[in-house]
Parts: structure tokens; C-alpha cells; sequence
């Protein structure tokens, strides 16, 4: 256990039931041990990013006040997916960017940089990702961003294309 730190959830789904999927795993995260959510954001629906050929994402973020480590916290994130009915552990080269029922990624952990085998944080790809992006600005545009200022910063550089608020989350 570490002193509290504020740390970034995203989560996204598009197969199976992804808007049921997204709303349990933030029932989930109020849960965690050694830890307080703090906010979620609504549900956005998203157009696919890095592979096109697949369903539109329901995507979400979360604040999460935690005292577990990063790496404890990232276990936790992968039971989330497996008891969401996610089965793949490891993404393999086909599936990466491809179709899932569940996925919870570590965005960042207040300030700090991770560099391990299975666990970089800030995620390497959230300062290009606007379904990311975007609902984290919601709840948390002020959070440190390591390498790119703030969430709004970097929000501001890029540019958002299919990325809307479901009305009825
Ligand atoms: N996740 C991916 C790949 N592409 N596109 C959107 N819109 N949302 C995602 O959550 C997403 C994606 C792999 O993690
Ligand atoms: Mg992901
Ligand atoms: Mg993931």
C-alpha cells in the first residue's frame, strides 16, 4: 500500500453487451479495495481507433482515489475484464486494436511513470486517443499528464472526430 494517489481509468467495450459490460466494471471499481472512486464519467460512443474494421465502442473513464500500487491495481483491472467475460489474458499481434468484450486500461497514476514489462503508464497511446481522452476530461481535466502538461492539454492537440455522449447513461 502506498499514500492515496489519484489514478486514471479508461474503459471500452464493442462486442457482446459493451454498454451493460462498461456500466458493471464501473460498479466494479467502487469496489476495489484500498480505494475510493471519485467520479465516472458518462458513456460516450465512439468510432473504432487503429483498426476501422470493427464495431463503433461504448467507452468510459474513471477516478479512482487508490492506495494499491500500480502493479496492484493493474490486477485488479484484469479481474474486472476476466469476471466481465473477458478471456484473453495477453493480446496477442492479431488481436491488438481488435474487438473486446472489456477492457480497463491504467492511464495514469498521478504523477508517476511506470516502465515495466506489461505496465507503462501514462498508457503509451493516450495522448493520440480522443475516446480516451475525452471522457477523462470530463471528470478529471486537471490531471497531471507526465510528457504532455494536463488531460486538457493534451486533449487540445489533438483533433476529436466520433466521439459522443450516449443521452440515455
Ligand atoms: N480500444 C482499442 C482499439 N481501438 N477504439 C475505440 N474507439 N475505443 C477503444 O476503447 C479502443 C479502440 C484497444 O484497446
Ligand atoms: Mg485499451
Ligand atoms: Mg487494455
Amino acid at each position: 500500500m502506498t499514500a492515496p494517489v489519484n489514478a486514471c481509468i479508461g474503459l471500452g467495450a464493442n462486442i457482446g453487451h459493451p454498454r451493460t459490460a462498461v456500466q458493471n466494471a464501473l460498479k466494479a471499481l467502487a469496489e476495489l479495495p484500498d480505494s475510493r472512486l471519485v467520479a465516472a464519467s458518462r458513456l460516450y460512443r465512439t468510432a473504432a481507433w487503429g483498426r476501422v474494421d470493427q464495431p463503433d465502442y461504448v467507452n468510459a473513464a474513471a477516478l479512482v482515489q487508490t492506495q494499491l500500487t500500480p502493479q496492484a491495481l493493474l490486477r485488479q483491472l484484469q479481474d474486472i475484464e476476466r469476471n466481465g467475460g473477458r478471456r484473453t489474458e495477453h493480446e496477442t499481434a492479431s488481436q491488438r486494436w481488435g474487438p473486446c468484450v472489456l477492457d480497463l486500461d491504467l492511464l495514469l497514476y498521478g504523477e508517476r511513470t511506470v516502465n515495466e514489462p506489461g505496465l507503462r503508464v501514462p498508457h503509451p497511446w493516450l495522448h493520440a486517443r480522443a475516446f480516451a481522452l475525452v471522457p477523462l476530461a470530463e471528470i478529471a481535466p486537471d490531471a497531471p499528464f507526465p510528457g504532455h502538461g494536463s488531460v486538457m492539454e493534451a486533449l487540445r492537440q489533438i483533433e476529436v472526430q466520433g466521439v459522443e455522449a450516449m443521452t440515455d447513461s
